[in-house]
């Protein structure tokens, strides 16, 4: 003996959430990238921060950092990375040339990298003390 449910009851369970639908392309770690980005990315569409350094995927990407590399990641105090970071060529250290991607501390004990900041205009004052 086969029972049916009225037609009637269909669209109630689905208001009660019986129902329901499951987007494959999801974002399920809530970390701003959708599943398809994470494959194309290489990322773990199960783990918000891929590589573990601290940062969720999505964010390094917006950011223009590595979501793979547990050692690029965004400034901690805020300094804008630029897009054109990993273009950039050194040319020489003469005037109108491209200096090195050299490193240093900022004034907070964060190594910055100069070609991070290669869409702005950088000011750099050195010191030297014996
Ligand atoms: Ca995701
Ligand atoms: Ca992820
Ligand atoms: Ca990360
Ligand atoms: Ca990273």
């Amino acid at each position: 003996m086969r029972a049916y449910l009225p037609f009637t009851l269909l669209p109630a369970l689905g208001a009660m959430g019986c129902i329901a639908q499951v987007d494959a392309d999801a974002d399920g770690d809530q970390d701003g990238l959708l599943a398809s980005d994470e494959a194309a990315l290489g990322t773990d569409p199960g783990n918000p921060d891929s590589d573990g350094d601290g940062w969720n995927d999505g964010d390094e990407v917006d950011q223009f950092t590595d979501p793979l590399a547990e050692t690029d990641h965004p400034y901690q105090n805020g300094w804008k990375i630029d897009s054109c970071r990993d273009d950039v060529e050194a040319t020489g250290q003469s005037e109108g040339e491209v200096a090195n991607n050299f490193e240093m501390l900022d004034q907070f004990g964060e190594t910055v990298k100069l070609h991070d900041f290669c869409d702005q205009v950088v000011y750099m004052v050195f010191a030297a003390f014996w």
